[in-house]
């Protein structure tokens, strides 16, 4: 249906005959000349009939269009400095495709705002705008570095079951769904599976996967539904063997969008500063004394919380690593530190004021791990296939979760982590 897109359309190609399809953007009636902005995924280009030049059937079609309908337009291309990106097509004919109804539900031009709402109950007609669909562009770029580093460090891609019988996370904030006359979950972390997998050899792996956490609040930074990013690496030796892979792809993933993404980032105003590594690693007991010095007392044991984030995001103007948090704070798996066991290997990424990723050196002897369930208040009845797993050689190991739909909100500085996803599902939010 089409020769080229938009953007293939350059002044050199003056003269030839194209075919574009997409849809029409605006129309602009001068009486005698007619404007037509035709939008493709690449852009936008104009399309110029004028009476007594162009076909007949052609200046009809253009007369009685509505916006946002689907066109396939034939015609020569000619070089126009004033018009964008420098040509316009003179049409020899114009068919309509599929026509849209009027009123839209949403303007897509940005001459009219919308609200969030709005916007994510006509996703279909929001995506059609060119700094939405430059997100989108980015989060594929973004999943495709993430695959590229880790295959070519000798990675490979393992797909953990999404149904599951136990929390991954400890009890709370599971979905559960009926599993025939059995009640199971909705994986809220591959956690568990991504450590079994430790003991079989296959000892560096990723995961792509959506994961489900039935948590209440209604933020800007949180989802239902997550897109995880999951590492998992053994025969390290500290949490510093897989803190090293974190910092090196968030370095890989921002290198790809500046380089093959100029045009989208531009789009939404976003600059990306390619991070020098080592990234800054605090501990944690020092970021509360930092916090404290800047106005903002946290009780040690306590999490810190967004503002405390920005206000470091502030201080260093760079991602950081937090390390050594208190072990009570941390998930079961943590391993607690063999000369402190306050304190764990468990660290968090933060970048642009936002947490992106935690993870830690795990527990990988079996009866720790079995005395940190306990501690945690869990059962350890519960967790046997998984413990299991700890019985038959299971070597140190450790590794992370990056949310994609985090790393995407800071990269673009959006304020909503929801603009990220094509479909969100929130606290109210399960349609479209
Ligand atoms: P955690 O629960 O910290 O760790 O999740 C890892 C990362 O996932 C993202 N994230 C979220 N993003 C949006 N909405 C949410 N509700 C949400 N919850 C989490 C964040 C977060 O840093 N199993 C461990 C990882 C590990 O240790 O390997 C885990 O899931 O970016």
């Amino acid at each position: 249906m089409r020769t080229h897109y938009s953007g293939d359309v350059s002044p050199e190609l003056d003269g030839e005959t194209v075919t574009l399809a997409g849809w029409v953007h605006e129309v602009r009636d001068l009486g005698k000349l007619k404007f037509l902005v035709l939008r493709d995924r690449a852009g936008m280009i104009q399309v110029t009939a004028k009476e007594g030049v162009t076909d007949a059937k052609a200046i009809s079609a253009v007369d009685s269009l509505s916006r946002e309908s689907v066109l396939q337009v034939t015609g020569l291309v000619k070089s126009a400095p004033k018009a964008p990106g420098g040509v316009e097509i003179n049409p020899t004919s114009i068919s309509l495709i599929a026509s849209a109804q009027s009123p839209l539900p949403l303007d897509v031009t940005g001459k009219v705002d919308s609200d969030l709402d709005t916007r994510l109950n006509n996703r279909f007609m929001d995506v059609r705008k060119p700094q939405v669909q430059a997100i989108f562009k980015l989060r594929s770029k973004v999943l495709e570095a993430y695959r590229e580093f880790f295959l070519g460090r000798g990675f490979i891609e393992i797909n953990p079951p999404s149904i599951i019988a136990a929390a991954s996370e400890g009890g709370t904030n599971l979905f559960p769904i009926t599993y025939f006359e059995r009640e199971a979950f909705l994986c809220q972390s591959p956690q568990l599976y991504k450590q079994m997998i430790m003991s079989t050899g296959l000892d560096r792996v990723f995961i792509t996967q959506p994961v489900f956490r039935a948590e209440p609040h209604n933020t800007p930074r949180h989802l239902n539904e997550i897109f995880m990013l999951d590492v998992e690496k053994a025969f390290i030796e500290d949490e510093e063997g897989v803190m090293e892979e974190l910092e090196g792809v968030l370095q890989y993933i921002l290198k790809k969008l500046a380089d093959d993404t100029p045009g989208e980032l531009e789009l939404l105003g976003a600059e990306v500063d390619v991070p020098k590594l080592p990234l800054k690693r605090i501990d944690y007991d020092d970021a509360l004394d930092l916090l404290a010095e800047n106005n903002l007392k946290i009780e040690w044991g306590e999490d810190i919380p967004p503002e405390g984030e920005r206000k470091l995001h502030e201080l260093f103007n760079a991602p950081y690593f937090i390390k050594r948090w208190p072990t009570q704070m941390r998930a079961f798996y943590s391993r607690p530190l063999d000369d402190e066991p306050r304190y764990c290997s468990a660290f968090d990424l933060d970048f642009m004021g936002l947490e992106l990723s935690s993870g830690a050196q795990r527990i990988h002897d079996h009866d720790q791990l079995v005395e940190a369930l306990e501690s945690k208040g869990l059962n350890p009845e519960n967790f046997e296939f998984y413990l299991k797993a700890f019985r038959y050689g299971m070597p140190p190991h450790g590794g992370w979760g990056l949310g994609v739909e985090r790393i995407l909100t800071s990269i673009c500085k959006l304020t909503n982590v929801r603009e990220t996803v094509l479909w969100p599902r929130d606290r109210h939010r399960i349609e479209p």
